[in-house]
């Protein structure tokens, strides 16, 4: 018997009953936007055309280091987290990309998984390499570090990891690698700082050697921890140099936990648009650190100011500009599935805000320094609530008009414990 899924005449009739006032919110939103010579149709279809891959490890139920603490009807193995990501899409219609993450999700038949994705729709974008955990009967270490590791053993096995990870891909038609290390040090004069950049280049070398033509390949940066001195990788200018040095298909990737508290990301994304080394995001949103908090929960205004700068460059068709956007949060006491979909649809929100700014009247402020009017651009798009937007594109391509509601309403998570009894249920990541 098939397992269970919402099925599509549920969300219709779902729908039935907001459809009416949806349309009046629609109706009074597009004559608002009229106004400001705004056409709602335009909008709906770049929101339709928008989208975001959820990560594998983003539908068990993460932890920090003191605990965790399982909900309802967990997946247990990788098919059952497709299961997952597969409900999001279903709802949302925004996420049909899976960011798979190896060695937690490693398929022993990526055939057979690649055919089981498409069935319900969704498919598998960037693979994710893990050299910060040490595996089972690991020959080697990680403990002092992986693709910069002193040893030439360990930056070997490293190396031969994320050729492995780019082999898996292929299988599962995927066309991306992200690499992001743990590498670092935690006491002044533990390492090398130039030495052990270097032993990096050579490593991301012989990676990006065996990366087939039609990939790209993503660095990620991060300031701190697990290393809590320095860090190899741990700012966009690093990376940028490093992306700079391996060649064309490498690219800078953003995650937007990964900065110093208070920094401007903003600017950092505007640097990379320039260069021409944006090759994507990881989104969440963090207070203190690295808190990997669902996107646009705390800060959404500074969600989006970086989609200010995204949409920008969209509009001003800057060259080689093509970004994958990404979720990677840790849904430690919220429903997972009910968090991938209220994140994807913040960062699709961020994306029409930004995309209602007066970009000829900002042009304007800033050639004038006018910063009030300039500030006052930025701030009349991020005030408009573009729901109505985001819900009638969810509408017509089959999705929910409200997506937590129809979940909730679905029982999706007591038909699954059927499906996932408790005593099997395995471990997710804590990420
Ligand atoms: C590291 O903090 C990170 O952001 C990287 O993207 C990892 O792959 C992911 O989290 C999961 O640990
Ligand atoms: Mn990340």
């Amino acid at each position: 018997m098939a397992n269970f899924s919402i099925a599509g005449e549920f969300i219709a009739e779902q729908n039935d009953s907001l459809l009416p006032e949806l349309e009046a919110d629609h109706e009074y939103l597009a004559m608002k936007l009229s106004r400001r010579g705004v056409d709602i149709g335009r909008l709906i279809q770049r929101a339709a055309d928008f989208r975001v891959a959820v990560p594998s490890w983003g539908v068990g139920t993460g932890g920090t280091r003191f605990a965790r603490f399982p909900g309802p009807a967990e997946p247990r193995n990788i098919f059952e987290k497709v299961e997952d990501c597969a409900t999001v899409n279903d709802l949302t219609r925004l996420t049909p990309d899976i960011s798979l993450h190896i060695p937690w999700d490693r398929p022993d038949d990526a055939g057979a998984l690649k055919a089981f994705a498409a069935e319900l729709g969704v498919r598998f974008d960037a693979v994710n390499s893990n050299t910060f955990q040490d595996q089972p009967d690991q020959a080697v270490s990680y403990k002092f570090g992986s693709l910069t590791h002193t040893d030439p053993a360990v930056r070997t096995h490293a190396v031969d990891h994320n050729i492995e990870c780019i082999r898996i891909g292929q299988a599962l038609g995927a066309r991306a690698l992200s690499v992001w290390i743990a590498d670092g040090s935690n006491f002044p004069g533990q390492q090398h700082f130039r030495s052990a950049l270097s032993r990096y280049v050579e490593s991301m070398r012989q990676i990006y050697a065996a990366l087939p033509e039609d990939w790209r390949l993503y660095v990620e940066h991060k300031v701190y921890e697990p290393a809590f001195y320095s860090t190899v990788i741990f700012d966009w200018g690093t990376s940028y140099l490093c992306v700079n040095e391996l060649g064309e298909r490498a690219y800078s990737l953003v995650d937007l936990g990964h900065h110093a508290p208070g920094a401007n990301i903003e600017i950092v994304v505007a640097r990379l648009i320039q260069f021409q080394k944006l090759g994507g995001f990881h989104l969440n949103d963090s207070k203190y650190g690295d808190d990997d908090l669902d996107a646009g929960s705390l800060q959404p205004y500074q969600l989006f100011l970086v989609f200010n700068e995204l949409v920008d460059a969209e509009v001003n068709q800057v060259p080689g500009f093509d970004p994958v956007y990404m979720l990677d949060q840790s849904h430690n006491v919220t429903d997972p599935i009910e968090s991938l979909m209220v994140s994807a649809m913040e960062a699709q929100r961020a994306y029409i805000q930004a995309h209602l700014v007066d970009r000829d009247a900002l042009a304007e402020a800033q050639a004038s320094n006018d910063a009030m009017a300039a500030r006052i651009a930025l701030k009349e798009a991020f005030r408009t609530d573009v729901s109505p937007i985001l819900a009638m594109a969810r509408h017509r391509m089959g999705g929910a008009i409200d997506p937590v509601a129809v979940f909730r309403a679905s029982r999706y998570r007591s038909k699954k414990a059927l499906e996932r009894p408790e005593e099997a249920a395995g471990g997710a990541g804590i990420v």
